[in-house]
């Protein structure tokens, strides 16, 4: 991966390569951390910009409360040490990872009065799923293992542990020559993919799996409030992987995968096997935001400069 200068360790600043932690860290064996996924753009006009920072800062806290994790800093501690970390970086773009993990103490799956410690990274990450996804579309498969049963992993925390799930998946789906895994909750409606939410696009209606199996994503909720301003009825409502299959347009929504349309689902073409016309709007639209372009949601950047 690419590094960088520092991270952001409890307060302190520190050269990336002494951000350690000993070996029987807690976390490391259970999974009992959060974390959060969150991107800065350099802005048209100048300067930078984190989307939707308060918005991740306080998914970070829900993930923890969640879990039974209290992490020891308010949203607007933790939208200063996300800012810091950049600017000690000279950052003007980048993914940032939060990540808040139960620390070296006592054994056993009881975190017990284990530390509580935060980290911030940030580092550059392009295109998440390949250089050409965002334009061409990517190939998905159905995946074998399905999504954590609501009341299995609280899947509206970001926690570490719930993502063997998605470990799982992926390899399949890697190993079975797909870009990505469709995964679906354990009634088999379509649920989410390993790190992205789902939508798809039939006569002009938008729809996207409800909060129900899925990560709360910060894209998906922005996706959706950009749909319906543009004036596309958009719904939250269950569906199957046979109306997926009949489609015009489909994609993903996620920080990292930011908005990458589906080309196809087992094999059959989506629409006709690349970018819809809807897909593209948003996609536009969606980039136009995050690097400043559009006054009217000016509220979702915390400007910085370095
Ligand atoms: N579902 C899952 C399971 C998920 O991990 C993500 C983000 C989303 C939905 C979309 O949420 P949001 O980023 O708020 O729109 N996945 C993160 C981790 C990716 C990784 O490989 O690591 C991300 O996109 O940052």
């Amino acid at each position: 991966m690419k590094t960088t200068e520092f991270i952001w360790f409890d307060g302190k600043l520190v050269p990336w390569n002494e951000a350690q932690v000993h070996v029987l860290t807690h976390s490391l064996h259970y999974g009992s951390a959060v974390f959060e996924g969150i991107r800065a753009y350099a802005c048209t006009n100048g300067g930078s910009a984190v989307f939707r920072l308060k918005e991740h800062a306080q998914r970070l806290l829900n993930s923890g409360k969640i879990i039974g994790l209290t992490i020891p800093y308010t949203v607007e501690e933790l939208e200063k040490a996300i800012v810091d970390t950049l600017v000690a970086n000279h950052m003007p773009d980048a993914y940032i990872r939060p990540l808040s993990f139960v620390g070296y103490g006592e054994m056993g799956v009881y975190p017990g009065n284990n530390p509580v410690q935060t980290i911030v990274a940030a580092w550059p990450w392009g295109a998440y799923l390949g250089a050409e996804a965002l334009e061409k579309g990517i190939r998905v498969k159905t995946s074998s293992f399905a999504r954590s049963h609501v009341n299995t992993s609280m899947s509206k925390a970001k926690a570490a542990g719930n993502y063997i799930n998605s470990i799982l998946a992926k390899i399949e789906a890697k190993e079975d020559g797909y870009d990505e895994a469709v995964m679906l909750d354990t009634n088999g409606f379509v649920s989410e993919a390993t790190g992205e939410n789902i939508f798809i696009v039939r006569d002009g209606v938008i729809k996207t799996t409800p909060w129900t199996s899925i990560l709360g994503g910060i894209t998906r909720d922005s996706i959706i409030t950009l749909g319906r301003d543009l004036g596309y009825t958009v719904k939250e409502e269950q569906f199957t992987r046979d109306e997926f299959y009949i489609a015009d347009e489909a994609f993903f929504t996620g920080t990292a995968a930011e908005l990458t349309p589906i080309r196809e689902l087992d094999h059959r073409q989506i629409g006709e096997g690349h970018a819809g016309a809807v897909t593209k709007h948003l996609q536009k639209e969606f980039f136009r935001i995050v690097k400043g372009e559009n006054p009217a949601y000016e509220h979702w950047l915390h400007r910085y400069s370095i």
